[in-house]
């Protein structure tokens, strides 16, 4: 069949991912699409004109312009921040993921983290290191609030689960919200009371030009100290830009926390001179509290795209205005 029109068809898809995962994503992408429909960056040759969706991952800003045709980007994460800093960035919806399976990897993220301060399972680390068997006063987890900044797709299911787990559950948003079980608070009104009887704090917020900085020495002395919990921690599996992480340092030295645990950072990878890989009362990973699986994330990219081609409205699409 000959195409009537001079515009190309522009249903190819481009695929730009840094990571682990891109070989990953190309083979399913392909095996899904077929390969003649799949162009992967940096060898995706030009011009790209062809493109109708682009798949990106912490592509380079500025490559989105280079597919006049394009009708939507997929983000293939939640946080849509680094792309959101193109400043050469087509106006297409851009649709992030959203999915069970992702929520349910954070929230295990942060249950594993939420359930280690509980449990004072680092003392314990220390005294089996030194051979001490010594038990200490261990309060039910009913007695103990946790806070969640974020109440979002992954923020309202963690909520759910540590709830299940018999914590006090508490959360915080940018608007107001209903979430059965949980005491919610927003905005900048609502922030202090959030704090004042948050004693694990749990940070699942995305990067904004509101969010950045957050977490700073200030925020971290409102929390609540003196609770079951025996001091105030953090666990931020949100975005590394809303944390400030001298300030995470100096609320450990002066007590104003017990403990952190962070996947994310402003500087990412942490630089190998970050006193916090060294501190000892601070857990670092690598930014993978949820990488949503593979597998997952193509079969949604392809149900989204062919929403696209019926005429339907994208889904989880990113509100520009708000930044997330
Ligand atoms: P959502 O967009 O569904 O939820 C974001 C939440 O943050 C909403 O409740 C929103 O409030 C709240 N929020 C945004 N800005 C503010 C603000 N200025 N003040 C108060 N609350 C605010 O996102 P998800 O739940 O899907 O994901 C959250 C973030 O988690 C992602 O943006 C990403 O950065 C991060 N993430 C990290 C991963 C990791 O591996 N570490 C994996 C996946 C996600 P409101 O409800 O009122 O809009
Ligand atoms: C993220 C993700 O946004 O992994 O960090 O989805």
């Amino acid at each position: 069949m000959t195409r009537q029109s001079s515009v190309p068809q522009a249903d190819a898809i481009l695929l730009a991912a840094g990571g682990a995962q891109a070989e990953l994503y190309a083979s399913l992408l392909r095996a899904r699409f077929g390969a003649q429909r799949v162009r992967v960056w940096p060898h995706a040759g030009e011009p790209l004109s062809d493109i109708g969706y682009a798949c990106l991952w912490n592509a380079p800003h500025g490559l989105p312009a280079r597919c006049p045709h394009l009708k939507a980007i997929f983000n293939l994460g939640a946080g849509a921040d680094h792309l959101l800093a193109d400043p050469e960035l087509p106006g297409v919806p851009i649709v992030r993921a959203v999915h069970r399976d992702l929520s349910m990897r954070v929230t295990e993220y942060v249950a594993l983290h939420v359930l280690m301060f509980h449990r004072r399972q680092r003392r314990y680390d220390e005294q089996q290191r030194a051979a001490v068997w010594q038990a200490h006063a261990q309060p039910g987890a009913g007695e103990v609030a946790v806070g969640i900044m974020g109440l979002g797709h992954i923020g309202q299911h963690a909520a759910g689960v540590l709830r299940a787990l018999g914590f006090r559950v508490a959360g915080w948003s940018r608007t107001p919200k209903r979430v059965p079980g949980i005491d919610v608070h927003h905005g900048a009104g609502g922030l202090d009371a959030f704090l004042a009887h948050t004693e694990i704090l749990v940070c699942l917020l995305p990067a904004t030009p509101q969010t950045e900085g957050l977490l700073n020495l200030a925020l971290l002395r409102k929390l609540r100290r003196d609770g079951a919990a025996g001091g105030a921690c953090l666990i931020n599996a949100g975005r590394g830009r809303v944390q400030v992480d001298a300030d995470i340092i100096a609320a450990l030295d002066e007590g104003a926390l017990a403990g952190a645990a962070l996947d994310v950072f402003p500087v990412e990878p942490l630089p190998a001179d970050s006193p916090l890989w060294r501190h000892p009362r601070v857990t670092v990973t690598p930014h993978n509290a949820g990488d949503i699986a593979p597998e997952i994330l193509i079969e949604e990219v392809a149900r989204q795209i062919a929403r696209c081609e019926r005429g339907l409205p994208l889904e989880y699409t990113i509100d520009r205005a708000r930044g997330y």
